[in-house]
């Protein structure tokens, strides 16, 4: 292997903070030869998981739709005319019912995602209801509400909300292209609350939306270089949604993929690196390469938020074939 690779920040972590990481440092490993780079990524994976093992999450969308929001890859905006069905936010009963169904299906993480700029003080209460349900069932809880203020993400860790989704999606300068409606700041705010309320954070991006390569290494230098490194890394490749402004994007190459996926496993060695949406797009082989690569989560049933997932039959036939077995709750 190129001796320069062995080179890394993590020597120069002082009074145990993180190593901060350059983009060139990065992009050098992102670049590196492949076989270089995944032989890297999985002897840093075995030295902080079990290889065998991948988490499982369940996501149920708990508001559909009708979001003001103009994030390009989305369906759930208003302002694209993806042809979505907007829906009010569900009942509590029925959220448990399903959070039981995915308990039952062996998902040890429920995932609630709402289609808002942040919640409103009039939905808090059914917020709260579902967190506390869904611990009583016994599963880890995460929200994905929009943006936060700290007094909000307060009474949620109150609630016992272990983890809260909020992405940047890509990197700071592509940003704009893909946004308007809340900075790249906002984002980064609303994770400071998050951390500072105690909540474990889930933060990663998407891939695919036209960035460069340079985005996408830039993207994980944000997410490696913050106070802690996020606990979840979920890295979705684009889903393309017709009548969205990205729903005619050229497809990233499955080996950029799987270098965006090396890449974050190397420079967050202890994070819980997701293989999130677009597996129905990928190959069996090519999903093989990202849990080599470092992979070591997915969302589970056969729909994410709006769009199509692989489904449990298809997820338990792959991990038959690769020999894997799903994470124990806490793992
Ligand atoms: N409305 C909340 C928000 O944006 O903060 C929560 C839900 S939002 C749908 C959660 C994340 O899903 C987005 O930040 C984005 O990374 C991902 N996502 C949404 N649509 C996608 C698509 N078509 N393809 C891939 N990922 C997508
Ligand atoms: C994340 O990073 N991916 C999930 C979850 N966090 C909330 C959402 C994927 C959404 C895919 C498109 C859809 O289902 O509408
Ligand atoms: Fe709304 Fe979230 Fe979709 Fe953006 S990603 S349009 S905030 S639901």
């Amino acid at each position: 292997m190129n001796a320069d690779l062995h080179l890394n920040a993590a020597a120069t972590g002082i009074n145990g903070a993180l190593p901060q990481w350059s983009r060139a440092e990065a992009q050098a490993i992102y670049d590196s030869p492949f076989n270089d780079l995944l032989f890297r990524a999985q002897t840093i994976h075995r030295e902080n998981f079990d290889p065998n093992r991948v988490q499982l999450s369940r996501l149920l969308s708990i508001k559909t739709g009708g979001c003001p929001e103009d994030c390009g890859y989305c369906s759930q905006s208003s302002r694209h005319e993806s042809g979505l069905k907007a829906s009010k936010l569900m009942e509590v009963q029925r959220v448990l019912a399903e959070a039981k169904k995915a308990k039952d299906a062996g998902a040890t993480r429920y995932c609630m995602g709402a289609a808002w700029r942040s919640p409103k003080e009039r939905d808090m209460d059914a917020v709260v209801a579902m967190i506390e349900g869904v611990k009583d069932l016994g599963m880890e809880t995460c929200m994905t509400l929009g943006m936060l203020d700290l007094g909000q993400a307060q009474r949620l860790k109150e609630a016992g909300l272990d983890y809260y989704n909020h992405n940047i999606d890509t990197s700071e300068r592509y940003y704009n292209e893909i946004i308007t409606t809340r900075t790249f700041a906002d984002r980064l705010d609303t994770l400071a609350n998050v951390r500072d309320s105690g909540i474990k954070v889930c933060c990663g991006g998407i891939v695919g939306m036209g960035e460069e390569k340079a985005d996408r290494v830039d993207m994980l230098v944000t997410l490696a270089n913050l106070p802690e490194h996020p606990d979840s890394v979920p890295i979705n490749m684009l889903i393309p949604i017709e009548g969205t402004p990205l729903g005619e994007a050229d497809p990233i190459e499955p080996i950029e993929f799987v270098r965006t996926i090396a890449l974050a496993r190397i420079m967050m060695p202890k994070s819980h690196v997701r293989l999130s949406a677009g597996r129905t797009a990928m190959s069996d082989e090519m999903q093989a390469l990202c849990f080599f690569a470092g992979a070591n989560s997915i969302f589970v049933g056969d729909t994410l938020l709006t769009a199509e997932n692989p489904g449990e039959d298809k997820d338990s036939a792959l991990f038959r074939r690769l020999g894997i077995q799903p994470m124990e709750r806490g793992e």
